[in-house]
């Protein structure tokens, strides 16, 4: 009996704590971190923040291959500042995913065994100067029109994140633009290697958004929990619509024979995504997924005596602060 009215009253706490966690999302308050929450909403925001994350930090090794090669200076100012703001927006990321009780080391380590992800998109190689304009207009571009609908996500300290970064992707993806619409002008070469790189990076950029809606796992949780204020197809569309215009200005043509406005959807039809390829990419057989990992793994190791010192550094700044 004791043990009985016990549970019943756990049970109460705990009805009452997701009465009003649910009544939080429904007003469309943010959560905080010290707010309650179900495990099952810090465990899909674990994942999909250090996916996140993860994504930002990795994403900077194609582009940072092109540092050294940039065509003029002002081309490797540019590119430097964009490629250090990934870094940041890994760093907000990152805080941000800490506050839901997971430590940046965890987090790393479980990027390293292969447990958490990240965006597809990085594990194609940038092959030439004008991949670094498809990655700024297309992957940039994509990961806009998602990061736009997440400053609206239901976890605060992600939300916020959210905002921070938007600021600064808009001036990525026209960085990207600039150098397509450079090389549509410049020489017969040029426009070449511009329509090579728009043919390879097309469908891994419309890839980003997620398996289709039907597919999508987690969409029905996400949708629910207002992580998600858009779903994948929705996003995708959206990314599409904007997208076929701005090649047109440019003079480039997208790598989709299907592709044709759709008036009663409002939207451009396309044609089938190859999600073999996607699936096979996103579970480590991508072209580049073992170089990725391998530097990233390198530059963690070599980077442990940052880590030593900043952490001797705190213990000794703690020790002095208590004895004020
Ligand atoms: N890549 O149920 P779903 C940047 C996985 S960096 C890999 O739809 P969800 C930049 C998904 O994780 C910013 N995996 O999942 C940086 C799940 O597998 P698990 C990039 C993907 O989470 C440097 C399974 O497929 N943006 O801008 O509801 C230079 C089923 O999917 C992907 C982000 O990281 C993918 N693309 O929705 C330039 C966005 N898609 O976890 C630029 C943050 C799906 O069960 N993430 N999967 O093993 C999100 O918004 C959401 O997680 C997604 C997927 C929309 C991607």
């Amino acid at each position: 009996m004791e043990l009985l009215e016990k549970t019943d009253k756990t049970d109460k706490i705990h009805d009452d704590l997701l009465k009003s966690f649910e009544e939080k999302i429904d007003r469309d308050d943010t959560i905080e971190p010290k707010d309650r929450m179900p495990d099952g909403y810090r465990k899909h925001l674990i994942r999909q923040m250090q996916q996140h994350a993860h994504s930002e930090v990795i994403g900077m090794q194609p582009e940072g291959n092109w540092i050294t090669r940039a065509p003029s200076l002002r081309a490797k100012q540019i590119l430097l500042a964009k490629i250090q703001d990934e870094g940041g927006h890994g760093l907000y990321l990152y805080s941000a995913a800490e506050t839901l009780g997971i430590s940046r080391d965890e987090m790393i380590s479980q990027l390293h065994s292969g447990k958490a992800k990240y965006s597809n998109i990085f594990n194609y190689p940038a092959l030439t100067w004008a991949d670094i304009g498809a990655i700024g207009w297309l992957v940039d571009g994509a990961a806009i029109v998602n990061q736009v609908s997440l400053q609206r996500t239901s976890y605060g300290p992600y939300s916020r994140a959210m905002v921070r970064i938007c600021k600064e992707e808009s001036f990525h993806q026209r960085q990207g633009y600039e150098i397509m619409a450079k090389m549509m002008k410049g020489t017969k070469d040029q426009q070449e290697m511009a329509r090579d790189a728009m043919n390879r990076w097309w469908w891994p950029s419309i890839m980003m958004f997620g398996p289709h809606d039907t597919e999508s796992p987690h969409t029905g949780d996400a949708v629910k929990w207002k992580i998600k204020r858009h779903s994948n197809d929705d996003l995708r569309a959206k990314f599409i619509d904007k997208t076929v215009q701005q090649a047109e200005v440019i003079g480039l043509t997208i790598p989709d024979s299907d592709l044709k406005w759709n008036e009663a959807r409002g939207h451009y039809d396309h044609g089938p995504i190859d999600w073999t390829e996607f699936f096979r990419v996103i579970g480590g057989q991508g072209p580049c997924n073992k170089q990725r990992m391998a530097h990233h793994l390198k530059v963690h190791n070599d980077g442990a005596w940052v880590r030593e010192a900043a952490e001797a550094y705190r213990e000794k700044r703690d020790k002095q602060l208590l004895h004020l």
